[in-house]
């Protein structure tokens, strides 16, 4: 990581927070004195408590448990869509986990795959809220404590290949993760010169429970949107972002796309008589 620092994962679900947190150490987390900083999207848990089990405020301790060995943790939950919460969130870290060195801006979700004129608006709400206000506040909060890092801090914001391609059912989600896209690149232009690095880390079809979350858990829509492919899983986009906060300095990855090698685009569609 070049220094010392805590990495500051707003993530969903324990998958990311753990692939995350294996990649990190032991070999990071103690050449480098890196700190973990887990913390947990709160308010996707209330779309559907039965769904989110694994966010119940008790279990990210089991996990960070389970990761103490590797790397030192500490755990937030916090609605990201609450600004006054992430700010005193961000305000109230304990003393070694304060200099935060990479923030990964990982929470984030798709609702509605009807089209357009089928979605119920407060689904629309609830993307725009999360995926596009929560992004920025945690960012806005972070931006002080990162530049004060300087040289080899880095934002990673989690888009989409939806941010890029468009596809039927994609609506609002689609547009949220477009402005991650330029938002981040937008960013690049003002932290030019304070060293911080930011990057639009664009998956596509990616095995999580995303496709839980987009369908309201239908596990049968899940099941056969993943059968008989490869795609990517959360750990293979830890690994991304492993990546790109750990190049040296002077490197800074503007957007990176990433799809299985078993997904690609298809043809344009016509509307025929
Ligand atoms: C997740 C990938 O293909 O559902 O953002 O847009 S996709």
């Amino acid at each position: 990581w070049g220094g010392p620092g805590a990495v500051l994962n707003i993530g969903m679900n324990d998958a990311s927070h753990a692939a995350l947190g294996q990649r990190l150490g032991p070999e990071a987390a103690t050449l480098l004195y890196l700190r973990f900083v887990m913390a947990y999207a709160v308010h996707v848990a209330r779309l559907d408590p039965d769904l989110f089990d694994d966010i119940d405020p008790g279990a990210p301790e089991a996990l960070a448990q389970a990761l103490s060995s590797q790397v030192e943790v500490h755990t937030l939950a916090l609605d990201v869509r609450d600004d006054q919460a992430v700010s005193q969130a961000i305000e109230a870290l304990p003393e070694p986990f304060k200099r935060v060195r990479a923030l990964i801006n990982n929470a984030g979700l798709a609702l509605a795959p009807e089209p357009a004129q089928q979605v119920k608006l407060a689904d629309w709400h609830t993307m725009i809220d999360t995926n596009i206000t929560g992004l920025v506040n945690v960012t806005h909060a972070l931006l002080p404590t990162l530049i004060a890092t300087g040289e080899g801090a880095s934002i990673v914001n989690v888009g989409s290949i939806a941010g890029q391609w468009p596809y039927p059912g994609s609506h609002v989600y689609g547009a949220s993760k477009a402005f991650v896209q330029q938002f981040s690149y937008n960013l690049r232009c003002d932290l030019q010169g304070s060293g911080v690095r930011v990057t639009d880390l664009a998956p596509g079809l990616a095995e999580t429970e995303f496709t839980l979350v987009r369908t309201g858990g239908d596990q049968a829509a899940s099941d056969a949107l993943y059968r008989g492919t490869t795609a990517l899983s959360a750990e293979d986009i830890a690994e991304q972002m492993f990546y790109l906060a750990t190049l040296p300095a002077h490197i800074n990855i503007n957007r990176l796309e990433v799809m299985p090698t078993r997904q690609a685009w298809s043809a344009f569609a016509v509307d025929r008589d």
